[in-house]
């Protein structure tokens, strides 16, 4: 087995693993190892199972077969499987927006117990759909705003709502002359599970443009409209401050981890933990405990200040520590695995939506209508579960970081004007033009339980941070930079000279010491919120997006969501990297367009929308690319290299 150093860079996670080990209770980190080596065709995305003449694969080095049974090409099948891996993205977020539209409707219509807590955003983007605002009551907006959501999955014509709204309009150009611009999100899917089924579309070319669509879905009816209406329903994010890691959780008090992706659920969760803390009292404990996990921990920490137990790979590690009386999911990066776990311990994991259950799991069904219900008998089974704990098997690790968090574009903005009420991105614009900030870099994505854990997202920041590249994150990979100190001051020492100037004098004038190295702008649908800012400083420059000293990086991701989300970066013009082997290399023609390889002549994603794919599993020589990228796109703009 991998030594527990070897697993991750997190001390509380390594003595976690030892003391699973101990336990004999397997985790995602030890069951990686046993899926060693790897299958070279999976690796290679040149494996078919669309039909049931197969599965077919295709020979390296052209040794036979070259062709499945039907016929299909090695750069068919690895464009087809790029797609469908797309697909199997970009449906979870589109799923995740729909349901925050349904439960803003339902919310304006008097069904939930929700309220609308950001009425000025609502405003803003009423007024942006084109919806009256004057002398309305704000559920009737709402309503109307929560309709024109639902339009965008269901519209037969046109461009989804949230693409006129929220797309950069010279962006947008080069997606509607090429007709990638996406009608309504579900068509969309639809089509592309029919392009790239058995005998559909085969030209390689053509499946990769359908990808890139997928992206825009992603981008649009995934991120901008899940983060749009929830910041309506529920806030938008105010700098705050929390904690990470494993000793978040508490020994004394009734620990309830909440995981999954939408607030709808945790938001009530954290509700009725503060509700019933006397019962928990009465149970001998000192009261209730909530932390997060994975994005329901970025979503309850940007909103709420909620402490933040664990990213996606360690999620089962959380169990471990014999101090958790419930373990609470909604939907996406659930490990089927913690239910195993948690059998080890006396956690109570705890599903509660209809499509995502767990054999062996409690199952306590949710909607938006009977939130309180559902929250409230989620946090009883919690606090009744806390007599169960057996304490001589916790073990929790002591180490903390604290962290500040909540930094949508709003509270960005807000501090910037703080240097120029006119104009307040007039300070953020001349630090880039000046070369104070050289770029910014959005560190976005997962942890993955293959890698080392924190290490390639750590590298990559600090490494970018020390050439004065200003950090936006998002995701797990925020996870990753809080808990090693880069959302505190004390990570300012991580940044060169120049970058860390810029964020003493932001910081200043917001009435702190100094902003932190990394910006921690959310969820993983809140990726919507950096595309947003990219949006804001191009339009103030008035340049395109794709011409800005920008780029993502996402060292260490698992997700099939993180590539869709990196598409669409992509098709915005912005360059991205992965850590991950993306599983394209099979195919020759596929890397070349996607990577941006022009050797064969052929036509590349960097040509037409100014961003590409780059594999690079070395965080350090990830940073150099990246850095080399900036400075290219800043000789373009004629500012200093
Ligand atoms: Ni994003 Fe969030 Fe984490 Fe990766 Fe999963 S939790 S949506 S996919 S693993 S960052
Ligand atoms: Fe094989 Fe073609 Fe069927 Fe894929 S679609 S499994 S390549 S026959």
């Amino acid at each position: 087995l991998r030594e527990a150093a070897e697993i991750s860079i997190d001390n509380g996670v390594q003595q976690l693993i030892g003391k699973a080990r101990q336990e004999s209770v397997e985790t995602a980190f030890d069951r990686a190892q046993k899926m060693s080596p790897v299958c070279t065709f999976g690796s290679a995305g040149v494996c078919c199972r669309l039909c049931l003449e197969g599965p077919c694969r295709i020979m390296p080095n052209g040794r036979e077969p070259q062709r499945g049974i039907c016929g299909a090409g090695v750069d068919t099948i690895v464009a087809r499987n790029f797609l469908a891996a797309l697909v199997s993205g970009t449906a979870p977020h589109a799923e995740h927006g729909r349901e925050v539209a349904l439960a803003l409707l339902a919310t304006a219509e008097g069904k939930t117990p929700f309220a609308i807590k950001d009425v000025d955003k609502l405003l803003v983007i009423a007024g942006e759909l084109g919806i009256a605002t004057e002398n309305r009551e704000t559920s009737e907006i709402a309503r109307e705003v929560a309709l024109k959501a639902l339009e965008d999955f269901q519209k037969q014509q046109g461009a989804m709502n949230w693409v006129d709204i929220r797309a950069q309009g010279k962006t947008r150009e080069t997606w509607d002359k090429l007709g990638l611009t996406p009608v309504n999100a579900h068509l969309e899917i639809s089509r592309a599970v029919t392009r790239g089924a058995m005998g559909c579309d085969a030209d390689p070319l053509n499946l990769l443009l359908g990808a890139i669509t997928m992206g825009l879905v992603d981008g649009f009816a995934g991120l901008h409209l899940s983060s749009d209406l929830q910041d309506i329903l529920f806030g938008t994010p105010r700098a705050v401050k929390s904690k990470y890691c494993m000793g978040v959780l508490q020994p004394r008090m009734v620990n309830i981890a909440v995981h999954g992706h939408v607030p709808m659920l945790s938001e009530k969760i954290v509700e009725w933990a503060g509700r019933l803390n006397g019962e928990a009292k009465k149970m001998g404990a000192e009261g209730i405990n909530v932390v997060g996990v994975c994005c329901t921990g970025n979503e309850l920490l940007m909103r709420q200040g909620v402490p933040v137990a664990s990213s996606f790979s360690s999620q089962e590690l959380v169990i471990v520590t014999g101090a958790v009386e419930a373990m609470v999911v909604d939907i996406q990066c659930i490990m089927p695995g913690i239910q195993k776990v948690a059998e080890c311990y006396h956690t109570n994991i705890i599903t509660t939506m209809g499509d995502v259950k767990i054999p062996g799991a409690t199952h306590v069904e949710f909607h938006p209508e009977t939130a309180d219900h559902a929250a409230e008998q989620i946090v009883r089974l919690a606090v009744q579960n806390f007599t169960r704990r057996d304490a001589s098997r916790v073990a929790i690790p002591e180490e903390t970081v604290e962290a500040y968090a909540g930094f949508s574009v709003e509270q960005i903005i807000e501090v910037l004007a703080k240097l120029d009420g006119e104009q307040p991105l007039k300070p953020l614009a001349d630090a880039i033009a000046s070369g104070a900030v050289r770029g910014v870099a959005a560190l976005v994505g997962c942890t993955n339980p293959r890698e080392k854990q924190d290490f390639g997202n750590v590298t990559v920041a600090k490494e970018l941070l020390r050439n004065n590249v200003l950090v936006v994150t998002t995701g797990c990979a925020a996870h990753s930079l809080g808990k090693h100190g880069l959302m505190n001051i004390s990570g300012l020492d991580y940044c060169g000279a120049e970058l860390r100037n810029v964020l003493i004098t932001l910081g200043k004038a917001a009435g702190l010491p100094a902003l932190p190295p990394a910006l921690h702008m959310g969820s993983c649908v809140d990726n919507s919120r950096p595309a947003n800012l990219l949006k804001a400083v191009a339009d103030y420059l008035g340049v395109a997006i794709r011409q800005l000293p920008v780029v993502g990086s996402c060292p260490e991701t698992h997700s099939p969501k993180a590539m869709s989300i990196g598409t669409y970066f992509i098709a915005c013009g912005v360059d991205v990297h992965v850590g991950v082997n993306p599983q394209i290399g099979g195919s020759a023609f596929v890397t070349a367009v996607l990577c941006n390889d022009r050797s064969a002549g052929g036509i590349t994603t960097d040509e037409v929308f100014g961003g590409k794919l780059i594999y690079q599993p070395d965080p350090l020589q990830a940073a150099k690319t990246l850095l080399d990228r900036i400075d290219q796109k800043r000789a373009e703009l004629g500012l200093p290299v």
